[in-house]
């Protein structure tokens, strides 16, 4: 599982500047996609092979309350206590403060693995800028600079230390893996219970910790699944108890672990910014998705139609998932809910054959050409699988940099057609290392500037905007047909060259 990282210091230190650094090389993956808004404070990062969550604890609540500043928000600490690792930002140029004081003593409470930065130090001598911060207690601290990067990269590498390299070979389990997620009380719960009650449960593991999440196996007609529990559920005597206790972190890392999830809203309330946050959140990570409306039961005919509208034009992006309309505490249409997530699963690991995906292609440039920018006329020529879980499809040709959002919309929502892609993300990446004449014929003035993106080391990082003809396309070359890398650098290679997720 993915270890989350959180960010914790009083206002002011840094906190959003470090977290932006830490996601930004993240962000170009869904950022076009229409209607999907994000949560600045949940995001995902990645240093190397190895990825990981970052949640920034700025604004979750505000700290002043009755004028005491040293009162650590109650969100913050639930999601102390369920990091796996803990950065305390603290300000270099103020020195140490009697709120990091408060801070730091909490924070040795909860006793989870801690990190002291000292941001803003750039310019100033290391040696010296740390000092002063020994006496928190929290081990040595060191320098960083959230604008400028210095000693950003090193201190996430020693905060990932203790984490595996993502192991390439881990074999699938047999048992198919699913989340539940959803807002508290949109009645996780209640489905959770349904399932289990009707289902022949197999294993039920006990939480270690509170940041352990608890696996259910259960059978269902003939099918073995695995429950990533998010509602906090409990084992009492031969029942489960399920209580809802909201946590974003357990939510993050479950959707991070299952093949499949199904997220649940609820047709009797307004679609919140915390649903669209878990949506966005969801198809960020590439997930196979099934949407379950609960508390269908009950509504009238208006009403449905209402609520299908509603829900169709706030979740534009989820459009490529199978919706469908439940009742939890009935038990009804859990059925059809489970039929699609097995299919999303299935396409989202579907093996795609070159011939056919070519075929496909050069059909859909037969019915209709990319339209011609300039002095060029891109020209798809072939295509091949780059990955699964989601698949991605790698496309070859001339000047195919050129190809507008517009245009790559028109081809993902034939791919899914042909391939009969429901339920999983899909991502398409251009290959642009053909066509070596292209720096010739292409007039100097008509080129695009390759946009230029910083990552968490401070370099500059590949643009996920892809690149002029004349550039170096050394990030779309890395992808090849034999694509058996983790989906975590899949989507960075993705993230890297030019990929997007499909909204069919
Ligand atoms: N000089 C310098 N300024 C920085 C650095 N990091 C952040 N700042 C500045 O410090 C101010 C506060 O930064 P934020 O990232 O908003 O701080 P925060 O911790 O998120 O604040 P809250 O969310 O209000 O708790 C901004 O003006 C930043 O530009 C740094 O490394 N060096
Ligand atoms: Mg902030």
């Amino acid at each position: 599982m993915k270890p989350t990282i959180v960010l914790v210091g009083r206002p002011n230190v840094g906190k959003s500047t470090l977290f932006n650094r830490l996601t930004r090389s993240r962000d170009a993956l869904v950022a076009d996609m229409p209607g999907l808004t994000r949560d600045r404070h949940y995001g995902h990062g990645k240093l190397g092979s190895k990825a990981y969550l970052v949640v920034d604890t700025g604004g979750f609540e505000p700290l002043a309350k009755d004028g005491i500043m040293h009162e650590m928000a109650r969100q913050t600490e639930q999601a102390v206590a369920e990091a796996d690792a803990v950065i305390f930002l603290v300000d270099g140029r103020v020195g140490v403060t009697a709120l990091d004081k408060e801070i730091a003593n909490k924070l040795r409470k909860i006793n989870r693995p801690t990190f002291v930065a000292v941001n803003k130090s750039e310019g100033l001598n290391r040696g010296v800028v740390v000092a002063d911060f020994h006496e928190l207690g929290l081990g040595d601290p060191v320098a960083v600079s959230a604008t400028h990067g210095e000693g950003v990269r090193s201190l996430i590498e020693e905060v990932l230390e203790p984490y595996a390299e993502p192991d390439e070979d881990a074999t699938e389990d047999h048992a198919l893996k699913v989340a539940i997620v959803g807002r508290p009380n949109v009645g996780k719960s209640t489905m959770i219970n349904a399932l289990l009650g009707e289902d022949r449960v197999i294993a039920f593991d006990l939480p270690g910790t509170t940041r352990d999440s608890i696996y259910v196996d259960f059978e269902r007609e003939d099918k073995r699944y695995t429950l990533i529990d998010t509602a906090g559920l409990r084992r009492k005597g031969k029942v489960f108890e399920t209580i809802e206790k909201f946590s974003v972190i357990k939510t993050l890392q479950s959707i991070e672990d299952a093949n499949v999830v199904i997220l649940v809203l609820d047709a009797r309330q307004d679609i919140s910014d915390q649903d669209a946050h878990i949506a966005g959140f969801v198809v960020e990570s590439g997930r196979a998705v099934v949407v379950a409306v609960n508390k269908w039961d009950g509504l009238d005919a208006y009403q449905r139609e209402q609520i299908k509208g509603a829900l169709e034009a706030k979740f534009k992006f989820l459009d490529f998932a199978n919706f469908h309309y439940v009742s939890a505490l009935n038990g009804q249409g859990l059925n059809t809910v489970f039929r699609s997530v097995d299919a999303a699963y299935k396409a989202a690991t579907a093996d795609l054959s070159t011939p056919r995906l070519t075929r496909a292609l050069i059909d859909a440039v037969a019915r209709q050409s990319p339209p011609r920018t300039g002095a060029f006329r891109p020209k798809p020529r072939y295509a091949h699988q780059g990955g699964r879980n989601p698949p991605v499809i790698v496309i070859h040709g001339n000047a195919l940099d050129r190809i507008p959002d517009s245009y790559t919309r028109y081809l993902e929502h034939t791919f899914r057609e042909v391939f009969k892609l429901k339920g999983t993300p899909l991502r398409i990446q251009y290959n642009v290392t053909e066509n070596p004449f292209a720096e010739r014929k292409a007039p100097e003035t008509n080129r695009r500037k390759p946009k230029r993106e910083e990552n968490a080391t401070g370099k500059p990082a590949r643009s996920s905007a892809p690149k002029a003809n004349g550039a170096k396309p050394k990030a779309a070359a890395a992808v090849k047909s034999s694509d058996t890398r983790s989906p975590q650098r899949r989507q960075s290679a993705t993230a890297k060259a030019k990929g997007r997720t499909s909204k069919g």
